[in-house]
């Protein structure tokens, strides 16, 4: 099985806890794309009914809309009850690490609003620390002296042997996010220490508006691997 075909089992076993009435937050990326797809099918198929989306971009929010899935915001409904999202990095007690795409903050604020926040992933996002595959922990700072906030978050994780780039669009500029900040990428040589104290850390450095670790947030995780589907809770 294709990676892409692992994560459309996982997104499909997803959309089975979705039921016809809900509040659904729409999650952002390859994976998530398969369960917003399906859910616009089902919807058409008459199988599911009286559906709002909540989407974590304006990237979801354009495929919805072009599935036909009727779409609201968190300011009309505070409250959302089921959300599916994928992730870059699953630990063994479902903290993940999310942001890649560039869509953190929506997504963290819908996901935090959520009963129920149901992750999915292929096999391959498991790990047994986060910030361990060596791939980017994203932060979404302002561009106000982006600089001076990417040096605060050095100092902060330096412990960890902390590198933080900017992240730059396909045209070489720097990437803006949906809300119109920058995205500084952390790459860590070794695993954090205490998530949560880094966590807080972070989130202290006044330029810094979010960051990509998502910790107890996730209630079930599944998981499509070659050997069939886990469900981790
Ligand atoms: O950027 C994001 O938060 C995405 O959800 C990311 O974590 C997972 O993207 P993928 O499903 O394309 O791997």
């Amino acid at each position: 099985l294709t990676q892409d075909e692992l994560k459309k089992i996982a997104a499909y076993k997803a959309v089975e806890y979705v039921e016809s009435g809900m509040i659904l937050g729409l999650g952002t990326g390859s994976t998530a794309k398969h369960a917003v797809d399906r859910i616009g099918e089902l919807l058409r198929q008459g199988k599911l009914k009286n559906i709002v989306g909540i989407p974590t971009s304006k990237q979801t929010q354009e495929q919805a809309l072009s599935l036909g899935i009727p779409l609201s915001d968190l300011d009309n409904h505070p409250t959302v009850d089921l959300a599916i999202d994928g992730a870059d990095e699953v630990d063994p007690h479902l903290n993940l690490i999310k942001g890649r795409g560039g869509s953190l903050l929506r997504e963290k604020m819908v996901e935090g609003a959520c009963k129920k926040f149901v992750c999915i992933v292929d096999e391959s996002k498991l790990v047994k620390h986060l910030g361990g595959s060596g791939l980017a922990m994203p932060v979404e700072v302002v561009p106000f002296c982006w600089k001076f906030t990417a040096n605060k978050l050095r100092d902060v994780l330096e412990d960890s042997g902390c590198v933080a780039r900017l992240r730059k669009d396909c045209k070489g500029e720097a990437f803006v996010s949906d809300n119109g900040n920058y995205i500084v990428d952390l790459y860590l040589e070794k695993e954090m220490g205490d998530l949560r104290v880094a966590s807080d850390a972070i989130l202290r450095i006044a330029g810094v508006v979010e960051h990509g670790m998502f910790l107890d947030m996730a209630t079930t995780v599944i998981v499509a691997g070659e050997l069939g589907i886990t469900i981790k809770t």
